[in-house]
């Protein structure tokens, strides 16, 4: 019965990315530079099966990557480097959205809309086993929002116009 077992999982492995099983990497975004901008802010969702905790981020097409965290100084909102992040078992964390994200910096070439940027991510288990996870993420159209872009947290996929029109809409109901 074991045998058996460890022949199917063996034959699972050989179809799949090794630990493809075990973390699921969804949604994987970056947007495209802005002129002179060398860094940029990496999206994405993280699934693990069992508990883990993420401890690194690199790409070849970057100097080096760091997972950062917003935390407040005073009235200014800065973004810091941590050593890791929790990622409870069967979780979903996103990373982008709520503070975290991760960063690569130093950019070997601008990131172009339209593009695939491949970067990875070493997790660490909870019995002490490392996976590196590659994945490729699209990179999205810079906004002409103003500033460098590098830092917006939320994709702009909803029409400007949509909340201004209901706003009308409510104040003339009285
Ligand atoms: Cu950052």
């Amino acid at each position: 019965m074991k045998r058996i077992l460890c022949v199917g999982l063996l034959a699972m492995m050989a179809m799949a990315p090794a630990y493809a099983d075990d973390v699921k990497v969804t949604k994987a975004w970056a947007r495209a530079t802005a002129p002179g901008q060398d860094s940029a802010s990496v999206q994405l969702t993280i699934t693990s099966k069992k508990d883990a905790t993420l401890i690194g981020v690199a790409s070849g097409s970057a100097q080096r990557g760091e997972i950062h965290t917003m935390v407040m100084e005073g009235d200014v909102m800065k973004m810091r480097a941590i050593e890791s992040l929790p990622l409870p078992a069967k979780k979903t964390v996103t990373l982008g959205a709520d503070g975290n994200h991760l960063m690569l910096i130093g950019l070997k070439n601008p990131l172009k809309a339209g593009r695939k940027l491949p970067f990875a991510i070493t997790v660490k288990f909870a019995d002490g086993k490392t996976s590196v996870i590659r994945i490729l993420a699209a990179i999205k159209p810079l906004e002409t929002t103003g500033d460098a872009g590098q830092m917006q947290m939320q994709p702009a996929t909803q029409p400007a116009t949509q909340p201004e029109a209901a706003m009308q809409h409510h104040e003339h109901q009285h």
